[in-house]
This record gives structure tokens, C-alpha cells and sequence, in this order.
């Protein structure tokens, strides 16, 4: 028997691609195998640090206008009923910045659905408003006042209540690592990162609109609808995702070349690929296709020429909704760098 087979397959590097890891641990683009992120290579972001909690001393509080305010360990969490839900979390400043393209990550979550536990706990009428509180905390400057806060972020009820939003305690069958909210995070598929409250403690419901750091100054995406001399300022707090795509690696084989890729953020129903200037071709889709909340893989069989070349994708959604050119207007009026959604154009080289 031969002792070792030459590989079959090699990754032939960007040239343009920015280096993965770093502080927030940001995916590996070209490295990307699994269709379910491992855990150790789940990116994190915290704006207050990381609170490290005694999950023995520890208690989630749900509050507000309820009709039971409920006080439950993480034993009373793990004995309710549980599901897995399996979706991708994307930070709202993913390439937003440049260099900075894996904050993203397509995980397998386990918890208690959130809908039984407010039903449980009994919304008023007048509810209208779910505000989720980490355990973080920092100190922030309001007009001329200095408060310490927590991490916090909201949902309108009906939000809160749909399917598939959980309470996890767990991540790819092990309790959550402690960068990633342990011991209690929310899961709310299909909505930006800042959404996914990490290190819950408490739930509260309220009567007005909740306009905390990470809803209403932070994470507030502003672009200029209409003529520069007509211009509205559209603010808009980040919510749920845009339709998104990205080439992840391109794998020489016996046969040729392939393109390997994600695509995300919508219900996919394409993804297209361009070989520098040249037409928009048919990417194949396969794993994650028919799950709007998780990403979608796709490949591309590229009859590559020797030289320097641009690839680039973009996903279209089941709505119409294509992915923008990064010059298209929709982006250039974009002043913020939240939901930069626009195609990546990646370089390589071919021998
Ligand atoms: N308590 C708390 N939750 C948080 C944050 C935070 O700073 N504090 N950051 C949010 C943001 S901006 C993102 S992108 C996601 C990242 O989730 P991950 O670190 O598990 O990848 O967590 C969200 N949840
Ligand atoms: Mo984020």
C-alpha cells in the first residue's frame, strides 16, 4: 500500500484576504469545512469585557409587566422543555470595517423556548416591549451624566414570542463557553449578533420603547434617503439580517477549480458568481439551503485561466432582495459601518 497519497486538493490563498483569530477569534474564511461552526471557533464580542458568573449563585429574573415575575435557576431552565435551533449570528459590524469579514459564525444552540416563559410569567395588555439584561456593565456618558449601565437590548413582544427564539444554555452539545454567554444567552434567529443577549440575567417587559445604548445611539445604522439637497436622515436601530454572501476559498482538484462559499442572512434563492468583469453564472447551492436562519453553502465550478483574477458573489433572496455592488447607492449612503452587506470582491492567483 502507498504510504502516503500526494494531496488531491489545496486551498489557493487570496491575495486580499485579511488574517482571521485575532481578538474576537473572526472565522477563517479559508479554512471553512464544517457547516456547523466548531465551538472553539465561534467568534466573540463584548462591548463591557467578559463577566465571568457563579452559575451556582446566579438567577434569571423575568419582571416587569407581568402578572408573575418568575425567578429561575439554571437547573429550573434545563428541566423546562428544550429544542435545538440551529442559525447563524452575524456581528452588525462584520465587514463594516475593512480586514474585519468573520465575525460570523453557524452554530447548533440548545435551550428553553422564550415564548412559554413569558406566557408563563403572563404579559399585561399594556406590554409592548421585552428588554433583555446582561450580566456586563459599564459606565456611560448620557448629556453630561456619568451611569453605569448593563448590556441591554429589546424586542417587541411579538418578536420575543416567535418561534425559535430560546434562552440557550448550551452550544454544539456542551454548556456555553464563558466568552459566548455563560450560562444563559438569547438566541433570536434571523437577527443581527447585538440581538443575542449574553449573559442573561434579567427579562423585562414594559410600556414604552426602550432606548439603551445598543438600541438607540449604538448599533443605529443612519443613511441619507433622497438628494443631497432634499436629504431625510433615515436612523434605524440594527435589526434583523440582510441578505449576504461571501466567496470562501478556492480549492485547486484534479478536475479544475472550485469556489466554495456561504451565503446568508435571507431565505436564499441563488447565489451568483463573477470571474473578474464577466457575466453573473449559477452557483450550486447545497447545505442550509431550504433553513432561512442558517447559511447556506454553495460551490462554483471554475474553468480558471493561469494569471490574476477577481472573484466575486451575490446572493439573491427569495424576496428579489440582491445583494449590492459595494459602489451601489444603497451602501454609499450608508454613513455607518453597521449592516455592510455589500459583494466582496476577493483576488487570487492562478499558476
Ligand atoms: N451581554 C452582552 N451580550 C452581547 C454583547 C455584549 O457586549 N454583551 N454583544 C453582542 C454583539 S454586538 C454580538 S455581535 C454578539 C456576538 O455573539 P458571540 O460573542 O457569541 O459570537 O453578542 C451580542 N450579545
Ligand atoms: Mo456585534
Amino acid at each position: 500500500r502507498l504510504a502516503r497519497s500526494a494531496p488531491q486538493e489545496a486551498v489557493v490563498p487570496w491575495t486580499n484576504a485579511p488574517p482571521a483569530g485575532g481578538r474576537v477569534n473572526t472565522l477563517d474564511w479559508q479554512a471553512l469545512t464544517s457547516w456547523v461552526t466548531p465551538t472553539e471557533h465561534l467568534f466573540r464580542v463584548g462591548h463591557y469585557g467578559t463577566p465571568e458568573i457563579d452559575a451556582d449563585a446566579w438567577a434569571l429574573e423575568v419582571g416587569g409587566l407581568v402578572d408573575r415575575p418568575l425567578r429561575l435557576t439554571l437547573e429550573d431552565i434545563r428541566r423546562r422543555p428544550n429544542r435545538d435551533v440551529t442559525c447563524l449570528i452575524e456581528c452588525a459590524g462584520n465587514r463594516g470595517l475593512r480586514g474585519f469579514m468573520g465575525a460570523v459564525h453557524n452554530a447548533t444552540w440548545t435551550g428553553t423556548p422564550l415564548s412559554a416563559v413569558l406566557a408563563e410569567a403572563g404579559v399585561r395588555p399594556q406590554g409592548i416591549e421585552v428588554v433583555f439584561f446582561g450580566a456586563d456593565q459599564g459606565t456611560e456618558t448620557i448629556r453630561d451624566i456619568e451611569v453605569t449601565q448593563n448590556f441591554a437590548r429589546s424586542l417587541s413582544v411579538d418578536d420575543a414570542q416567535a418561534d425559535g427564539v430560546i434562552l440557550a444554555y448550551e452550544v454544539n452539545g456542551e454548556p456555553l463557553p464563558v466568552g459566548n454567554g455563560y450560562p444563559l444567552r438569547l438566541v433570536v434567529p434571523g437577527w443581527y449578533g447585538v440581538a443575542h443577549v449574553k449573559w442573561l440575567t434579567g427579562i423585562e417587559v414594559r410600556d414604552t420603547r426602550f432606548m439603551g445604548k445598543f438600541m438607540a445611539r449604538d448599533y443605529v445604522t443612519l443613511r441619507q434617503e433622497g438628494p443631497d439637497d432634499d436629504a431625510v436622515w433615515a436612523e434605524t436601530s440594527v435589526g434583523r439580517t440582510n441578505v449576504n454572501s461571501i466567496p470562501a476559498k478556492v480549492v485547486r482538484t484534479a478536475a479544475g477549480h472550485r469556489i466554495h462559499g456561504a451565503a446568508w442572512g435571507a431565505p436564499i434563492d441563488r447565489v451568483e458568481v463573477r470571474i473578474d468583469d464577466g457575466p453573473w453564472r449559477a452557483a450550486q447551492l447545497g447545505q442550509g439551503r431550504d433553513d432561512p436562519h442558517t447559511w447556506t453553502f454553495w460551490t462554483f465550478d471554475w474553468d480558471a485561466s493561469p494569471g490574476t483574477h477577481t472573484v466575486t458573489s451575490r446572493a439573491v433572496s427569495t424576496d428579489g432582495e440582491i445583494q449590492p455592488a459595494p459602489d451601489d447607492p444603497v451602501l454609499v449612503q450608508k454613513i455607518t459601518y453597521w449592516e455592510s452587506n455589500g459583494q466582496v470582491i476577493r483576488e487570487i492567483v492562478i499558476e
